[in-house]
């Protein structure tokens, strides 16, 4: 059932009428910032990430999501919206929903309009004002921190930002993200022990890395001997890629020690692989903190549990660094959705799009779907993920528009209506993404094909905007 604000209410008095919230799951949805999909569940042995492992075999895993626009604000209040960008909406990342779609009801507030308590624990929309009425609590953020050496804190203040890495000794919850987990934890401690809760949680933990800086305590770092490093094998910008194609090497730059030349030194792509792979298993160890917390307080069996990445990252892939392209490194993203009892251990390569999340989690509480979300729910995949499925994922960078489909990732870059220039990439010859075959004649009608379903789905978007 789609529902529009008018029939939003009828719809709440119903559903509470008909019992629906006995029923409902706790909902406990982990936001990693800047995380790819590079993990030991995803074949990545090199990667020390025991606790998402963990939690991918209790899961269904999709080895095929991708977010709607790589960058922080934009793919978030995309994702909590349901509601696909346009060339002028979700453009980068300070977007939020309440500027770009302010008639759109956001995921927390639809949970919170149906009985849920809502709780926003970290960074879950990038800006913490936009929707905070969303959330029965304010939501909370730490003050720690972003160093641990009072010089590189003295550099925040002197730049903005202070340097790209760093490897104290110090305890997990010296930083902003090993806060948010205690207080995911303590949180957790509450709605279990409150025997007169009558209602579910919907309980959102937003942690900050891998996100530049690479700041993690320095056992993380310890896992990672710098010997065992290696550059990436296709440091090198596809054949043919236009120039459009690649962007986002300046995030390097806006660190107190970041070079300005866009092309880094081999010395300082190893050092931040490494601390890219530290941060991710920082991360890692909080994520199974609040995961354990679950079990250990007899919630795990009513509780579902989504583990989301806001977009991928290259590290040095393609011959560029972090995100803002539609290079599948960046557009894939780590997805696991663990319900009890359904597909755990199993994995789908079924086509998934960030949107997708919002009409899943309605269908998993027993609660309408606002009109205006546009994605599909994935629950038929956890009965079978092994289905025929959705034959296409968009997302959008600046001017580039990109689908994925099976087989191809192809992107038209324009702008007022004009094309500037296209992508297309075979990515069963060519994961890598080496040679840029839009204009190879034999794929001229892949090209024209996928251009125009961009082209309808972008109409189709623009039909549901309402006209106010
Ligand atoms: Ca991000």
């Amino acid at each position: 059932m789609r529902i529009t604000r008018r029939t939003f209410s009828l719809t709440l008095m119903l559903s509470l009428a008909a019992g629906a919230l006995n029923a409902a799951p706790n909902i406990l949805f982990i936001a990693i910032d800047d995380l790819r999909a590079e993990l030991g569940a995803y074949g990545a042995d090199h990667i020390h990430s025991p606790h998402m492992d963990g939690l991918a075999e209790r899961s269904l895993l999709f080895e095929r999501a991708y977010c709607m626009v790589p960058t922080c604000g934009a793919s978030r209040s995309s994702m909590l919206s349901g509601v696909r960008p346009t060339e002028t909406r979700f453009r980068d990342f300070r977007s939020r929903v309440d500027e770009d779609a302010p008639w759109a009801i956001t995921l927390p507030a639809h949970l919170k309009a149906h009985g849920y308590e809502t709780i926003s624990l970290g960074k879950v929309f990038h800006a913490m004002a936009d929707n905070a009425d969303a959330w029965s609590l304010p939501p909370w953020r730490s003050d720690a921190e972003t160093y641990a050496r009072s010089e590189s804190q003295a550099l925040t203040r002197q730049h903005k930002r202070g340097p790209l890495m760093e490897g104290e000794d110090v305890p997990d919850d010296f930083f902003a993200d090993g806060q948010v987990a205690l207080k995911a934890v303590s949180h957790l401690r509450r709605l279990a022990e409150d025997s007169e809760r009558r209602h579910p949680f919907f309980l959102a933990v937003g942690f900050e890395r891998p996100h530049l800086p690479f700041v993690a305590p320095r056992k993380y770092w310890d896992l990672y001997p710098p010997e065992i490093i290696a550059l990436p094998t296709n440091d090198h910008a596809p054949a043919g890629a236009p120039a459009e194609s690649i962007r986002g090497r300046t995030e390097i730059s806006h660190y107190s020690d970041g070079p300005q030349d866009p092309i880094l030194s081999k010395e300082l792509s190893l050092a931040l692989i490494r601390g890219y792979y530290a941060t991710t298993s920082y991360v890692d160890a909080l994520v199974g903190q609040v995961v354990d917390a679950l079990d250990e307080l007899g919630l795990a069996d009513s509780t579902t549990i989504v583990l989301w990445s806001d977009h991928g990252f290259s590290l040095g892939e393609r011959g560029y660094w972090t995100k803002h392209s539609t290079f599948e490194i960046v557009m894939r993203i780590p997805l696991m959705i663990r319900v009890p009892d359904k597909a755990e251990g199993e994995r789908t390569f079924a086509l998934t799009e960030s949107i997708d999340l919002y009409p899943t989690l309605c269908e998993l509480a027993g609660i309408p779907i606002p009109d205006t979300v546009e994605g599909t729910s994935l629950m038929p995949l956890l009965d079978d993920p092994h289905q025929p499925w959705k034959q296409f994922a968009i997302g959008r960078n600046g001017p580039g528009y990109t689908v994925r489909t099976n087989t191809f990732r192809f992107t038209e870059y324009s702008r007022n209506g004009k094309r500037l220039s296209r992508m297309l990439y075979d990515l069963e010859r060519d994961p890598e993404e080496t040679v840029n075959l839009s204009e190879a004649p034999y794929l001229q009608d892949v090209s024209e094909d996928l251009t125009k379903t961009l082209h309808r789905v972008l109409r189709e978007t623009e039909a549901l905007t309402p006209q106010e």
